[in-house]
């Protein structure tokens, strides 16, 4: 699969590309600042870039602090399912819920913030983890007539994965691009992930095909 066609109709989602999710952050995933280079070499083929950011509020439910007697990764039931438990991460208007600076990103028309209410996560940049509240992004492409989207930033098996997925759901085509991502991993969740997505018919690439 080499050069794949990328017009107008097409879009970069970045993910979550914060200092949270960095080394020094609140929530770091293991080489995750090693996307942004990857990320920044690819902008330029991209008409269209779109950037998510998790939001949360302070107390926000998916924080274990906010439970008593939990702690980071574990699992919990809320109302709308099962829910990770994070250390406390992403808290609007935080250096810690900032776009990393040595990402460059000067076209990117979007930013979906998400994650902002209290009581729901949100990995998805289209959908939140009630299932039912959307983010508008899925309204916003077709409104620009994209209907293909690459996926790019952190974490793989979390917030990336959730958008892919979601994507497909609303019935684009969708691409991660794997090198441009990094994954948290709580007992495999990287390859369940990938598993989950491949079967959705995301297609899984690397930057050097574009
Ligand atoms: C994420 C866990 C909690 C992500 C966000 O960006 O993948 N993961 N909040
Ligand atoms: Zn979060």
């Amino acid at each position: 699969m080499k050069n794949l066609r990328i017009g107008s109709a097409s879009a970069l989602i970045v993910v979550d590309v914060q200092n949270c999710f960095v080394d020094g952050g609140t929530l770091p995933v293991a080489h995750g600042a090693e996307v942004i280079p990857v990320i920044n070499g690819l902008a330029p083929l991209f008409e269209n870039i779109v950037m998510t950011q998790d939001w949360h509020t302070e107390g926000h439910s998916s924080f274990a602090s906010s439970h008593q007697g939990k702690k980071p990764f574990d699992v919990v039931s809320l109302p709308y399912g099962q829910q990770v438990l994070w250390p406390d991460h992403g808290i609007q208007g935080t250096p810690d819920a900032d776009l990393h600076k040595d990402l460059k990103l000067p076209t990117a028309q979007l930013i979906i913030r998400k994650g902002y209410r209290k009581d729901i996560d949100s990995y998805s940049a289209f959908m939140e983890a009630d299932r039912k509240t959307t983010t508008g992004l899925a309204a916003y492409l077709r409104a620009h007539q994209i209907d293909t989207v690459f996926i790019v930033g952190l974490a793989t098996d979390f917030c990336v994965a959730w958008t892919a997925l979601d994507a497909r759901a609303a019935g684009l085509n969708a691409y991660v691009i794997e090198d441009a991502c990094r994954g948290i991993d709580l007992n495999g969740s990287v390859q369940s992930a990938w598993k989950n997505m491949t079967e959705k018919g995301v297609k899984r690439i690397q930057s050097s095909e574009l």
